[in-house]
C-alpha cells in the first residue's frame, strides 16, 4: 500500500503523504513515494506542484522515521540518507512546491517542509525542530536549510529548546507566507498555483535555481567540514544518542548524561 497519493492535471500536481497512523514519519518507503511523484511531475512538466498530508490531519509529518535512524556510530544523516535525498530533490525540482500544511510538523519534516518553496499554514499548524530531543547531531546543510528560512537567533531557540512555534509566530517571523483557515487553505494554495502556471516557466525555473544557489553559498573550508564532522561524530558515537531512540520507543522521557 502507498504511503502517498498523486493527483494531477499536468499542471498542478498535489502528492498527498496519506500515512497518518504512522503520522507521516518519513520513512524510506514515504519518501520514495514523494520521489517518485515529483519525478512524474516533472515527466508532466508540472508548473506547480503542492505537498501535503490528508485535510484535517493532526500531524503534518512527525519528521525522520525514528525506528529506521542507524544504531549508533553511524552518521543518521549523511548524504544518502532518505530525508537528505528528499529535500535535495524538492530544493532541485524545476517549479515551485507549496507545502500545504496542517497539524504539527516536527524534525526532519520541519526540513522538509522549509525546503519548499512557500509554506500556507493552517492556524493550527506548529513547527518544532527536535534533534535535541532525540541526541541527533543535524547536518550542517540541514541546519542551513532552517538559517534560511528565520534568522539565527529564531533557530537557536528552536533547536535548543526543540519546542513548537506556532503557525502565527512563523508568519510574524517570515519562515512560512500565509496563514489560511482548514476549509480555506486548499483553494488558497490551489488559486496560488494556478497563477503560477499562467506565468513563463522556464523564467521561474532558472530564479528558482539561481535562489537555491545564492542561498547555499557559504564559505567553508575543508578543515572546518573536517572539524564539525568529527564534532558530529562525538554525538552519534555517543550515548546520549542511543538514549534519545530507545526513550522515543519506550514511551518515556530520554535521560541524557552528556556522554
Ligand atoms: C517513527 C513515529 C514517529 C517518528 N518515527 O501519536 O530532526 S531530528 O534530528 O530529530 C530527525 C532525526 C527527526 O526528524 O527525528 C524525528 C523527530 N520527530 C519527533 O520527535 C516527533 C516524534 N513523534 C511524536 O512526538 C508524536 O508521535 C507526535 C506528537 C508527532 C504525535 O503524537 P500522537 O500521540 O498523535 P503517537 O505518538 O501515538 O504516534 C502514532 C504512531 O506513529 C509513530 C508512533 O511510534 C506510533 O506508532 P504505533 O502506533 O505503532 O505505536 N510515530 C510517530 N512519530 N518520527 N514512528
Amino acid at each position: 500500500m502507498s504511503l502517498t497519493r498523486i493527483d494531477t492535471d499536468g499542471r498542478l500536481t498535489v502528492i498527498t503523504m496519506t500515512n497518518a497512523p504512522k503520522r507521516n514519519a518519513l520513512s524510506e518507503e514515504m519518501i520514495e513515494g514523494i520521489l517518485a511523484a515529483l519525478k512524474q511531475a516533472e515527466a508532466d512538466k508540472a508548473r506547480c506542484v503542492i505537498l501535503r498530508a490528508e485535510p484535517g490531519t493532526k500531524v503534518w509529518s512527525a519528521g525522520h522515521d525514528i525506528s529506521e535512524l542507524p544504531k549508533t556510530h553511524r552518521d543518521p544523516l549523511g548524504w544518502s540518507d532518505p530525508l537528505r535525498v528528499v529535500i535535495r530533490a524538492i530544493e532541485e525540482f524545476p517549479a515551485p512546491i507549496i507545502a500545504l500544511i496542517e497539524g504539527g510538523v516536527w524534525g526532519g519534516g520541519c526540513e522538509m517542509a522549509l525546503a519548499c518553496d512557500m509554506l500556507v499554514a493552517t492556524p493550527d499548524s506548529t513547527f518544532a525542530i527536535t534533534p535535541a530531543k532525540l541526541g541527533i547531531p543535524y547536518n550542517i546543510t540541514g541546519l542551513l536549510t532552517f538559517m534560511n528560512a528565520v534568522t539565527l537567533h529564531i533557530v537557536k531557540e528552536m533547536a535548543f529548546t526543540a519546542q513548537p512555534i506556532s503557525a502565527e509566530r512563523a508568519l510574524a517571523l517570515g519562515m512560512i507566507n500565509h496563514v489560511q483557515a482548514a476549509d480555506e487553505i486548499t483553494r488558497f494554495c490551489v488559486d496560488m498555483a494556478r497563477g503560477i502556471e499562467q506565468l513563463a516557466p522556464l523564467a521561474i525555473a532558472v530564479m528558482k535555481e539561481e535562489l537555491r544557489v545564492l542561498a547555499s553559498a557559504h564559505s567553508i573550508t575543508p578543515r572546518m567540514f573536517e572539524r564539525v564532522q568529527g564534532m558530529r561524530r562525538t554525538v552519534y558515537d555517543s550515548t546520549d544518542y542511543e538514549e534519545g531512540v530507545k526513550a522515543f520507543q519506550e514511551r518515556r522521557p530520554p535521560v541524557f548524561l552528556g556522554e
